[in-house]
């Protein structure tokens, strides 16, 4: 009986975790961005910082998969700092293989440790997403520094 409570709470940890994610001390709902803005921590609905902008640049249907879209993404610095360790969520179910310029991890996506975002600057990267939309996107988590 210990042994099966032990196994819920381990659980209920598990899905509390999934849901919120952690941001210093604070817990970010879902679609919420955590901007770490030199060494302070905070939670944001709409992420002014970083600006996604995403350009469908092909689109093709395949018989047996049906229509895909190729799509190549803006992610744009608005601050007056460099800004570094983004992390960008997605719902889409992208594949790994089929996505340049970002690595994909479950619904997460970031980028190769050197890619730092000077003022005024993009990064620019893409994908390949199932259907005839581009993939919802939004910023997850971004470090700006001092
Ligand atoms: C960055 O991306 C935006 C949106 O696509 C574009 O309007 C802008 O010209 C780009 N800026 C640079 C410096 O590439
Ligand atoms: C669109 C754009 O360039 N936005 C801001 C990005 O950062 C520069 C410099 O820090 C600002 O001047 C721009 O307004």
């Amino acid at each position: 009986m210990k042994f099966l409570l032990v196994i819920l709470f381990a659980l209920i940890a598990i899905s509390v975790s999934s849901a919120h994610y952690q941001c210093g001390r604070y817990a970010c709902l879902p679609g919420h961005s955590c901007i770490c803005d030199n060494g302070i921590f905070r939670c944001v609905y709409v992420c002014e910082e970083l600006t996604i902008t995403q350009t469908i640049t092909d689109r093709w249907v395949d018989g047996a998969e049906g229509p895909s879209v190729k799509v190549s993404v803006n992610v744009l610095n608005h601050t007056y700092r460099t800004v570094k360790d983004i992390l960008i969520a997605t719902d889409a179910n992208l594949n790994a293989g089929q996505i340049w310029g970002a690595h994909l991890n479950g619904f997460l996506l970031d980028f190769p440790d050197y890619v730092s975002i000077a003022p005024g600057m993009n990064h620019t990267w893409g994908y390949i997403n199932k259907g005839n939309n581009a993939a919802h996107l939004w910023v997850q988590k971004v470090y700006i520094s001092a």
